[in-house]
């Protein structure tokens, strides 16, 4: 046989070409076999036991299709339900039409109910009182228009009443004219009250009553705007009322016009499931945060007003026995929109730094501890990248006693491209406390959410590295899928497993009484093109952490539903001896990842035979009163289910 010849190098350069040219061709025509492929080789990898029990798993939550709503707000009750308030959930046109979404899920079923929602809560702040019922205050009065919708000039027009002789009442369009015969309508009714007559000693002056109200030029176009302050003479007044009764603006322009706030407060009862109506605020506020002192009291801080100007400080009380607010000048203060407030072991507030924009972006963006008793304010410095602390989300680390509160990512102000990995840590407890840098996280992240879980670790998840999901370096869309757990012993973050929904803007995860973890929401400003408008994310994902694949669970198999701070209580448990801590988790109640109200307080404890005898700390600034997720965790890290238990 003749051997057969060696291929010349120009024939096996061909061939080499011909066969990549082939593989190339085959890999291109099957890539979405190559894709399957590797998609199961994933599901395969996370689903096994061994990937479980180190990184967790997810799965989604079938919502049924009349309960899909915007989660702006979410909050775990008392009876185990998970509160989830959309409002007009960012949507105008539900604004208009007054559909407004509040729904339950009760994750021991995942049974959802419906809950009626009287007015637009969208953007309220919350909080939940030692009663155990969740105090909602503020929302949507007013949607943003943008600047290129503005079509009639608008402003905020003040009405003077120098009369004082009573009040003077004007329907809704009420026409003022200015100097030059421009006409602008109010775009409500009002009353202005008469002029006050003040006494200084043997001199008599008069204070005239006024009262503020949108108008909105007749004519469109830019003829009627007015840059400068001025006066303007009301329609159909006679008499005295010419020179007494008047109008004054600072500006009527055809800028944006921001969401306006509103000032009803709801206390939501988790037993008759209904919003109760208190009192209303002393101020509108939209994007408030709402925090318990230890006395019991709540205080409302921030929010935009009814005609959406930031409030220049003006904080407010609420009074919970009377279940009403009284304005609270001892306490004023300026932080922007949302801002990151923990309370403190000693009773003061800290502010993280973090908070969700709006107003002034250099005043009131410095973290520092907030004494509520004399409204002083020592700054905590330190802080890196203390320009981007908007959309950034802050935790007080677990246990409580430790008095670290953890600052995470963030971006630059309004809607800057700009995000950082950072996170800092305050020590609270330190004679000077400072920020102190703690480890980055894996990617630039806004919006991240934060959850404290009862083996005291912190579960990180989702966000996005541009604004609302948006552009980042080059890309058109930016949600995160990585998910990590960190450990406060060891200052570090470990990998878990990664979620399959984007959650940005308007998104939140809590902790629920059985050990998991829930996610709700995202409010992307672009669709997957990053051309077209985005769509509220709908789809609910549950997070199982590691230990909830570890092994057996210990129980909780009795004990009293009432413990008072400073005394111990026993509970029964079987698995007493390999009880290593008991943990009181507060429930959250959280919005734009501002969450004031989940903490994890460690428990004295005493093991025997059939239970375990838990000592509740005596700081109400450590153990506000009210209801706890009470978790027994055992030497392995693994925590049982919790078990409700009201601190008094
Ligand atoms: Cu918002």
């Amino acid at each position: 046989m003749k051997p057969r010849t060696r291929p010349s190098l120009a024939r096996r350069t061909v061939s080499g070409l011909v066969t990549l040219v082939v593989v190339a061709v085959v890999a291109i025509a099957n890539r979405p076999m190559v894709a399957v492929a590797a998609e199961a080789l994933h599901t395969y990898q996370i689903n096994r036991q061994s990937y479980k029990e180190r990184h967790g798993h997810w799965a989604r939550l079938p919502v049924p299709r009349g309960f899909k709503v915007n989660a702006i707000h979410a909050a775990l009750l008392h009876t185990g339900k998970v509160l989830i308030i959309a409002g007009s959930g960012n949507n105008k046109d539900a604004f208009e039409e007054k559909s407004f979404r509040t729904v339950l899920y009760d994750p021991r079923d995942d049974e959802f109910t419906e809950v009626h929602t009287p007015t637009d809560v969208f953007c309220a702040g919350h909080t939940f009182l030692p009663d155990g019922k969740l105090l909602v205050a503020g929302g949507t009065k007013s949607y943003e228009v943008l600047e290129a919708d503005v079509e009639h000039a608008a402003g905020v027009m003040k009405i003077k009443n120098e009369s004082p002789d009573g009040p003077r009442a004007f329907p809704k369009n009420t026409r003022l004219l200015s100097a030059t015969g421009e006409a602008y309508r109010t775009r409500a009714k009002l009353t202005v009250p008469a002029a006050r007559k003040v006494t200084h000693g043997p001199h008599a002056t008069f204070h005239a009553g006024e009262a503020e109200v949108w108008v909105d030029a007749e004519a469109k176009g830019d003829r009627p705007v007015v840059t400068t302050p001025a006066q303007y003479a009301i329609e159909g007044l006679t008499g005295t009322d010419v020179r007494n009764v008047y109008g004054i603006a600072e500006k009527i322009t055809r800028e944006k016009q921001e969401y306006g706030g509103d000032r009803t407060s709801y206390e939501f009862d988790p037993v008759t499931e209904r919003y109760v109506r208190t009192g209303d605020m002393r101020d509108h506020r939209w994007y408030p945060t709402l925090i318990g002192l230890t006395g019991g009291d709540v205080i409302a801080v921030s929010g935009l007003d009814q005609f959406g100007r930031i409030l220049p400080g003006r904080n407010e009380r609420y009074l919970p026995a009377q279940r009403r607010w009284v304005a609270a000048p001892e306490l004023k203060r300026y932080f922007p929109t949302y801002p990151g407030l923990h309370l403190t072991a000693d009773g003061r507030v800290f502010y993280s730094g973090s908070n969700s924009g709006y107003g002034s972006d250099t005043e009131g963006r410095t973290p520092g501890l907030w004494n509520v008793e004399r409204n002083t304010f020592q700054v905590v410095p330190g802080l890196r990248d203390p320009h981007m602390n908007e959309t950034s989300s802050s935790v007080l680390l677990p246990p409580a006693q430790d008095q670290k509160v953890m600052i995470l990512g963030g971006g630059g102000v309004g809607e800057s491209e700009e995000s950082t990995a950072r996170t800092d840590i305050a020590d609270l407890d330190a004679p000077s406390p400072r920020y102190t840098p703690g480890p980055d996280l894996p990617k630039p992240v806004r919006y991240l959410s934060t959850v404290v879980l009862p083996d005291d670790t912190v579960l990180t998840t989702g966000g996005s590295s541009g604004y609302r999901g948006g552009p980042y370096r080059g890309e058109p869309r930016s949600d995160l899928f990585n998910s990590q757990i960190y450990h406060p012993r060891r200052n570090a973050f470990e990998k878990a497993a990664e979620s399959t929904v984007g959650r940005n803007y308007h998104s939140e995860a809590i902790l629920l009484p059985d050990g998991r973890v829930i996610t709700m929401g995202g409010d992307p400003l672009y669709d997957k093109t990053g051309k077209n408008a985005g769509t509220f994310e709908q789809r609910i994902e549950i997070y199982s952490p590691p230990y909830l694949f570890r092994g057996e669970r210990p129980e909780i198999t009795g004990g009293p539903a009432t413990v008072d701070r400073g005394s111990s209580a026993f509970f029964g448990t079987p698995d007493a001896a390999r009880v290593a801590t008991a943990r009181l988790l507060r429930p959250s109640a959280v919005t734009h990842v501002t969450d004031v109200d989940q903490r994890s307080v460690a428990l004295g404890l005493q093991r025997s035979a059939d239970g375990v005898r838990v000592t509740v700390p005596e700081e109400s600034g450590l153990v506000p009163s009210g209801w706890y997720m009470l978790f027994l965790v055992d030497d392995k890290g693994i925590p049982s289910t919790a078990r409700w238990v009201r601190v008094r």
